[in-house]
């Protein structure tokens, strides 16, 4: 890993020590620190005040136990998580994930980008993540509702509107949300609506939560097409993941006029030169809850299935990694970059290894980091939260304006950001460093907490 400006050295090696073996917890925190060495130079006052070290540690950490009972009659012991990274802007916020995956330096890594993220967006939203090492993988709908009763139960105590506000992430999608609001809203007696996000629109969600993600990312790749003169128009794009961000960025790249060739989900991927069938995809990973292989036994010629590969194989001029962290690695950044690939953005978190961002930048390749480029989902989940307070619904069109000129503002500050500082381009150092100011200058005024 590249040298640390030396007051940010010190601070790396105590978050080694004191967080050891949670090593995405330490490849997040590394990759922020490495651009702050200009900020550091220019403003004492956050050395002073120490305002990095209280970044890099946790307000709260809570780890409960979430027992349920299976459909055999079972008991199931599994551990929940939630982060309350910081709530210097606001109520923390971010999501919940269930998967088998999840731990407690998994949860930190992600409430640790999450604060960044917030701040970029320049809404009033601190940052946390939570989740479960539950698998819902193969769980009937009774299962899952129980194990979300159980997890809700022990999590109602710390969450709340103004407290903080979770919402979905891999594994916990509009299903999942409800269940979870019910049992918040039977263990409580109150219909608090702004105590999650992602809930279902006839009981305060708000339109274009569910698509933000994958529609934000696709936003923050045509604002870099457009300062560079080009359009989606005629692009061959490769997508990884095929769960919610994944969708709803083929969908976005479709309307604006590129075809997605290729996505993927744990099992391997499928290439359809045709330019993936939409519909038919929804049916079988949102609907059906099935293997990405259906997709190429039911598509006909054009599609084909390949298992157990990379989807970063596959030749195009835009890749947008959105299934999970550290999926694309040093290997696969060599390979797309020689392939012709010139724009790269993470609509998943972290999914780039620090080596294939470095391969990524020594050629020449644009990148976006996530903390940018998928800012939309939990931006919309603070338009959600406003509709909440006022106890108003705003229309499709009206939310998704709002998602296009938040992301437009994310992409703008991050390249002012990178200019003032001294690396023109760089989306990494501009997104770093524009998140971190604004919630640094939020803890001095709050004074030493
Ligand atoms: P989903 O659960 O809807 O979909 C996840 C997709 O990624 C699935 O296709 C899944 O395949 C694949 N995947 C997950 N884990 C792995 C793994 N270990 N190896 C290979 N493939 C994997 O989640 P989302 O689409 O919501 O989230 C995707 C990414 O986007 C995550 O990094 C999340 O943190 C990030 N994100 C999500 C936001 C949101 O609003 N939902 C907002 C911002 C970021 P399979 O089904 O086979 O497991
Ligand atoms: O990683 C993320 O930004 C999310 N999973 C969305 C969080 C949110 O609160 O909407």
């Amino acid at each position: 890993m590249p040298i640390l400006h030396e007051k940010l050295h010190e601070i790396y090696d105590e978050v080694l020590h004191r967080n050891a073996g949670e090593t995405e917890f330490h490849q997040a925190v590394h990759e922020v620190l490495d651009s702050l060495g200009p900020v550091v130079a220019k403003h004492p006052d956050y050395t002073d005040a120490a305002v990095m070290r209280r970044l890099c540690e946790p307000e709260r950490q809570i780890i409960f136990r979430v027992a349920w009972v299976d459909d055999a009659g079972q008991v199931q012991i599994n551990r929940g998580f939630r982060v309350e990274f910081n709530s210097a802007l606001g109520p923390y916020k971010g999501g919940l994930r269930f998967h088998p995956s999840v731990n407690l330096g998994i949860v930190k890594f992600l409430g640790f980008e999450q604060t960044f993220k917030n701040s970029l967006t320049g809404m009033p939203i601190g940052g946390g993540k939570g989740g479960s090492d539950f698998d819902p993988k193969g769980r009937s709908d009774g299962e899952v509702m129980r194990f979300c009763q159980a997890f809700m139960t022990e999590l109602y105590r710390h969450i709340g509107e103004h407290t903080d506000v979770p919402a979905g992430d891999i594994g916990v999608g509009g299903r999942e949300i409800g269940y979870l609001f019910g049992q918040y809203k039977r263990i409580t007696n109150r219909f608090e609506s702004g105590v999650l996000t992602g809930k279902g629109i006839a009981w305060g969600g708000s339109q274009v939560r569910t698509e933000a993600t994958g529609f934000g990312v696709v936003f923050f790749v045509d604002e870099i097409l457009r300062a560079n003169a080009d359009s989606f128009d005629g692009k061959k794009v490769v997508i990884s993941g095929s769960g919610n961000v994944a969708i709803y960025a083929i969908e976005k790249v479709e309307k604006l006029g590129g075809t997605v060739i290729a996505c993927s989900d744990s099992s391997g991927y499928i290439v359809d030169e045709a330019g993936i069938d939409l519909e038919l995809l929804k049916e079988i990973k949102e609907r059906r809850r099935e293997r990405i292989s259906c997709y190429a036994d039911e598509r006909g010629p054009s599609a084909r299935f390949i298992e157990d590969s990379t989807v970063w194989e596959v030749p195009c001029d835009i890749a947008l990694p959105c299934a999970t962290q550290n999926e694309l690695n040093g290997h696969d950044a060599a390979v797309l970059a020689k392939n012709g690939c010139t724009i790269v953005a993470e609509g998943a978190n972290m999914p780039c290894t620090p080596e294939a961002v470095r391969v990524f930048t020594e050629a020449g390749v644009v990148f976006a980091p996530g903390k940018a480029a998928n800012a939309g989902g939990v931006a919309t989940s603070a338009l959600e939260m406003q509709q909440n307070a006022s106890r108003d619904s705003w229309s499709f069109e009206h939310t998704e304006g709002r998602l296009a000129e938040i992301m437009r503002g994310v992409h703008d500050r991050s390249l002012a950001t990178a200019d003032e500082y001294g690396s023109p381009g760089n989306y990494v150092v501009g997104a770093n460093i524009a998140g971190f100011i604004q919630v640094a200058d939020a803890m001095l005024a709050l004074g030493v907490i």
